[in-house]
C-alpha cells in the first residue's frame, strides 16, 4: 500500500490581504511564490502542521479557520491541502526557505508568479477576501 503525503499550505489572511511567500530553495521552485507551509510529521492534523511550519518559516502565530476545498498532485506520492488563517500575532518574516513576502490585496493576487499547483486554492482565497 502507498501512503500519500499531505503537505498543507495556508492561505494567511490579515487586513483584507493574502499572504505570498517566495521560495529560495530548491532551485527548481526558487523565485515561485507559494502559499506558506509544509509537510505533516507522523501523528499531526493539517492544522496542527499549519501552525508549526507558520510558526518555524515566519515566526508569526496564525489560527487554522477552515480548509479549502479540493487536493492538488504534487511531486510523485504528495498532495497539497489549503486552509485560511488568520494572523494572531508577529510581523511575518523569512526565517527559512523564503526571500521575500508580500500582502496582497485581493485584487492584486495576479501581480506574483504562483507556483501552479497553488493557483486555484489562491483565487479561492482572494474570492472570500473579495467577499469579505
Ligand atoms: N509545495 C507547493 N506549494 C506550497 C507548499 C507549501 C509546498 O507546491 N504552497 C510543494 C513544494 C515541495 C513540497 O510541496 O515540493 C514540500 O514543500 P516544502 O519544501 O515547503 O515542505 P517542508 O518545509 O516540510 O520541506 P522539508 O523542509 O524539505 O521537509
Amino acid at each position: 500500500m502507498t501512503t500519500v503525503r499531505v503537505v498543507v499550505a495556508g492561505a494567511v489572511f490579515h487586513e483584507g490581504r493574502l499572504l505570498a511567500a517566495r521560495r529560495s530553495a530548491p532551485p527548481e521552485l526558487a523565485g515561485r511564490w507559494e502559499l506558506p507551509g509544509g509537510k505533516l510529521e507522523p501523528g499531526e492534523s493539517a492544522p496542527e502542521a499549519l501552525v508549526r511550519e507558520l510558526r518555524e518559516e515566519l515566526g508569526i502565530e496564525a489560527e487554522p479557520v477552515d480548509r479549502i476545498a479540493g487536493e492538488w498532485p504534487l511531486k510523485p506520492g504528495y498532495v497539497l491541502q489549503v486552509w485560511t488563517a488568520r494572523l494572531l500575532e508577529g510581523e511575518p518574516r523569512p526565517l527559512e526557505d523564503h526571500d521575500e513576502l508580500r500582502w496582497l490585496a485581493p485584487e492584486n493576487v495576479g501581480e506574483v508568479d504562483w507556483l501552479e499547483q497553488d493557483r486555484p486554492a489562491v483565487a479561492e482565497a482572494a474570492a472570500r477576501l473579495r467577499a469579505g
